[in-house]
Parts: C-alpha cells; structure tokens; sequence
C-alpha cells in the first residue's frame, strides 16, 4: 500500500510538472492579484503555471492587518468577491468587510479548480531573456535557497510571465539587476514603494497593472512597487482589481476571447 501512495503521488506531481514546462503564462506569486488573475486566466483555458515560495498560496491576505484576519474592500470590487463566492458585510462609505480566510482560501478554491497549475515551495530566481523579450522563469525550491545549497534551477517557458511577488516586485527586479534593460515606466527605471496613502496607493496599483517590459506584466504590490506608487495599507479591492485587469491585457495580448 505504502509504494502505491508513493507512486501516486510522485506519478501525478511529475505528470503536472512536466506539464507545465512550458505553458501560456507564468505567475510568480500567489497573493491575492496573482491567485485572481491565475483564474480569470484558466477559466479562460489560458495555459497558467502560479510558482509560489511559500508551502501555503494567499499571501499578505491570510493575515488581514496585524493579525485581525477580515479585509477591507471597497464598493468597486463587490462585482469580483460575488463573482468568487466571497460573503461581505458593509461597514458604511462604501467600504465592505471579508473575513480573511474565506477570500484568501476561495481565490485558491478557483484558481486551482479553473486549471491554473499552482506549484509551492518553488521560489523564482532569474528570468529567460531571448530577443530582448521576457520569455520564462528560471526556478528552484525555497528550501535550497534557504539553506544556501549549491543546486542549479530548472528552467520553465511561457509566452508571458507576470510579476505578483508583491512588495519585493521579485521578477522586475531580477531583470533590471542582471540585463541592461529600460523598463515602460516613467524615467524607464524600477522605482522604491511610498510610504501609506490607501487612495492614491489603490487608484496607482490599478493603474500601473501592465507590460513594463515586452513578454512581463506586473500585478498588485509589485506593480505600486516599480512604479514608486504609495502603499496603501489593508484593503484589498486594488489587489483584486489589478489582477482582474492582468488577465483582461494578457489574454488580449495572447488572443483569448475576454468578456
Ligand atoms: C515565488 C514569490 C517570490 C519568488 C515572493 O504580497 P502578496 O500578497 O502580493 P499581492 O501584490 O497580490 O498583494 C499584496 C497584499 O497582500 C499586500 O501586501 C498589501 C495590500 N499591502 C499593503 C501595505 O501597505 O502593506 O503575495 C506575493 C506572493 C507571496 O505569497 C510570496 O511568498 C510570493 O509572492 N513570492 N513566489 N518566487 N521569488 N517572491
């Protein structure tokens, strides 16, 4: 029984794996913008492989702010927390309340149901560049990084890789640190965060949602991030509206029908 369970696992794991060395799109992060547009993008029978670091999918939103597990969204985004069965209450000035593990945990339900490959404890560390074009990630288990070991990644291809790692803005920076490149950002450089302004911070990472460099996307905190946007502290509907946006422009960019 013991081997049957073990060649179970290791047979479906690798099948996945394999599966998805190559595929449509690339999500490094899943946080709440990354887990949304992971998807909209499979649901949308878009090929999408999620990497995240840590061993659980959701990000900054299990936590809600200093630990008080509900979120804030506002009345712009009630049409998305519907759309994924997310229950909410109004507390007035068109500001609503989630509790944090049923958003956090129904964006991973539908992310993972509408075929989204969601692999964990696998931490991106340099991208593919041909042609002056972002063209994959390059990628290895969080547990070797950590421990320092000298093990070479893999390698994993996509036509389009989106940057979700939140307030590191991960992918971007990798880019810029290794390839002399300009980013489509203002100045063409990679930006610092800026300190709270939740409007400003909201309206920016809506705004800043898109291709800073040909074949790679920024969503959320990391498209604030690059862009030198304002932090917004925690509410969460810009998260979630970035996403949203992510998936419209990458499956417009790849073709795909997008109502
Ligand atoms: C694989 C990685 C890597 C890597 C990081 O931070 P997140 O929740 O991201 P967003 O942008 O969807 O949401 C941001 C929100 O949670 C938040 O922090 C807010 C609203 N802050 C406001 C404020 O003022 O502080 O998730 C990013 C995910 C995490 O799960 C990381 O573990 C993961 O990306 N990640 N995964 N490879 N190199 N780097």
């Amino acid at each position: 029984m013991e081997l049957l369970i073990s060649s179970a696992i290791t047979e479906a794991w690798f099948h996945k794996l394999h599966k998805h060395l190559d595929s449509d799109v690339i999500i490094v992060g899943a946080g709440p913008s990354g887990l949304l547009c992971a998807a909209e993008l499979a649901a949308r029978n878009v090929s999408t492989t999620l990497f995240e670091s840590k061993l659980a999918p959701g990000g900054g939103m299990w936590g809600g702010a200093m630990l008080f597990n509900s979120i804030v969204i506002q009345a712009e985004t009630i049409h998305l927390l519907d759309k994924y069965g997310i229950r909410y209450q109004s507390q007035g000035n068109d500001l609503f309340t989630a509790d944090a593990t049923e958003a956090t945990s129904a964006l991973i339900y539908h992310a993972a149901h509408n075929g989204a490959a969601i692999f964990t404890g696998i931490c991106m560390e340099d991208v593919l560049v041909r042609n002056d074009s972002v063209c994959g990630v390059v990628a290895n288990w969080n547990p070797v990084k950590r421990l320092d070991m000298h093990v070479d990644p893999l390698s994993f291809s996509s036509r389009i890789v989106l940057d979700a790692t939140g307030h590191p803005s991960e992918v971007v920076k990798v880019l810029t640190l290794k390839n002399d490149v300009r980013l489509r950002l203002p100045d063409g450089v990679m930006k610092s965060e800026r300190s709270m302004n939740a409007e400003a911070g909201e309206k920016a990472c809506v705004e800043y949602t898109g291709e800073v460099f040909p074949g790679l996307y920024v969503s959320g905190m990391a498209a604030c991030g690059v862009s030198g946007s304002n932090r917004m502290g925690p509410i969460f509907g810009g998260m979630l509206l970035s996403g949203y946006k992510a998936a419209g422009l990458i499956a417009r960019a790849l073709g795909k029908d997008y109502a």
